[in-house]
């Protein structure tokens, strides 16, 4: 018995990522919610899609300036796998098996929206990306963050001032609606992992409502797991 605990591996931290469309309010419950869990002794870390290593914030430039789109949408996509690799393998396992939660804003559901539904890459080529970059990494948790394209797109505007839109920002409002089922579409195929929840709120009632959504199916329904090494 004593020798079993001992070899216990530490509890694995939670995964949860933040999907949604553009101005959907991800960046801001993202923070809220983390310093909540960090206020409650759950040691938290915040990061992004693309992006969150040194290595993948190289290749957000990239994608996002539109130089990914001149290289076709299949290379496009092998950017953002090769983004994720680096960042699931040196920021994301590594926090998790150190019992840290790590709060994540996109992942590889935005793959299968945006790549997938919207630039038409196959099915086999998504799964074959993930098989390499994530592996039987799942999130915990992912909380999609459902808002009217008009009223995402005018809080994107709003916040970018004068700047010029990046390589998403500038699709048309075709696209972020066909973007918007997609969302609907991946949390009806995946109703035990994913949560949409109604963005078109003040901050403080979606907060609340991601935070219902945490404590129902992650603090509450999970108990805690160990680090398993593969
Ligand atoms: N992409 C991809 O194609 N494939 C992939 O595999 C991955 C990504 C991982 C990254 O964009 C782009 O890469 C993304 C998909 C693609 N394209 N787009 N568009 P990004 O990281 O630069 O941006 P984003 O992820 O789209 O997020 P965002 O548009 O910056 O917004 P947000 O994080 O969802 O929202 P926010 O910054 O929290 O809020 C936006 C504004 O609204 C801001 O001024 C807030 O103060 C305000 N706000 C927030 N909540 C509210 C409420 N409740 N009421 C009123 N106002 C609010």
């Amino acid at each position: 018995m004593i020798e079993a605990a001992a070899n216990a591996g530490p509890v694995r931290g939670r995964f949860i990522t933040f999907e949604g469309g553009e101005g959907s309010g991800k960046s801001t419950q993202i923070k809220i919610l983390a310093e909540r869990l960090n206020a409650a002794k759950l040691h938290t870390i915040v990061t992004r899609e693309p992006g969150g290593s040194p290595g993948a914030e190289i290749i957000r430039h990239l994608v996002l300036s539109g130089m990914g789109k001149l290289l076709g949408t299949d290379a496009e996509t092998l950017l953002f796998a090769a983004a994720r690799d680096d960042h699931v393998h040196t920021v994301i396992k590594p926090a998790l098996e150190q019992g840290v939660w790590v709060l994540c804003d996109r992942f590889a559901d935005s793959t299968r929206a945006y790549q997938g539904r919207l630039g038409n890459v196959l099915p086999g080529v998504l799964n074959a990306m993930e098989r390499v970059t994530i592996g039987d990494l799942k999130p915990d948790l992912t909380v999609i963050l459902d808002i009217p394209v008009e009223i995402g797109m005018q809080r994107a505007a709003a916040r970018r001032g004068g700047c010029a839109p990046d390589r998403f920002e500038a699709e048309d409002v075709a696209f972020h609606r066909q973007l918007r089922d997609a969302y609907r579409d991946i949390a009806a195929s995946d109703p035990q992992r994913c949560v949409v929840i109604d963005a078109n709120a003040d901050v403080a009632t979606v907060a609340a409502a991601v935070w219902t959504a945490l404590r129902d199916r992650v603090l509450t329904a999970n108990p805690a797991k160990e680090v398993t090494r593969a």
